[in-house]
């Protein structure tokens, strides 16, 4: 049997804010706030999806830190969350699939509309952000 799809989720911290970014797909997700990633594609290390999600969706470079919070089982396979933090250029919902973001404060976490996966991890954000 295949290993799980691995999909990577970035918590990317800028200026102690976290990153949420609006879903507009599937209409189940729809309206949902994410932390952007993607799938992790063949021969790609999980840093290096973290990077080309960044890089199409929100248009910016990031560095990659480390991981955070523990695997969780979603219906595409398992969502791994790594920290990044910006590099160059100020994120900007590219793609179709966010309609907006919004920097998240440690207190203004848990009040956040997640997706159910990463509603799991906001214990995690809000440790990381102090
Ligand atoms: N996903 C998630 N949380 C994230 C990123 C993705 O639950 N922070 C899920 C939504 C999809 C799958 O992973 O089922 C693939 O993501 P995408 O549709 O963004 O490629």
């Amino acid at each position: 049997m295949a290993a799980a799809q691995v999909v990577v989720a970035t918590a990317l911290v800028h200026d102690g804010r976290v990153l949420a970014a609006r879903r507009t797909r599937p209409p189940a997700l729809a309206g949902l706030w994410e932390l952007p990633g993607g799938r992790v594609e063949a021969g790609e290390s999980e840093a290096e999806a973290v990077v080309r999600e960044c890089r199409e969706e929100l248009g910016t470079a990031v560095v990659v830190g480390e991981r955070i919070a523990t695997d969780l089982r979603i219906d595409a396979g398992v969502l791994r969350v790594h920290t990044a933090r910006l590099a160059d250029g100020a994120p900007q919902p590219r793609a179709l699939e966010h309609a907006g973001l919004r920097w998240v404060a440690a207190g203004e976490v848990a009040a956040v509309d997640w997706v159910g996966a990463d509603r799991a991890v906001v214990a995690d954000l809000v440790a990381l952000l102090g």
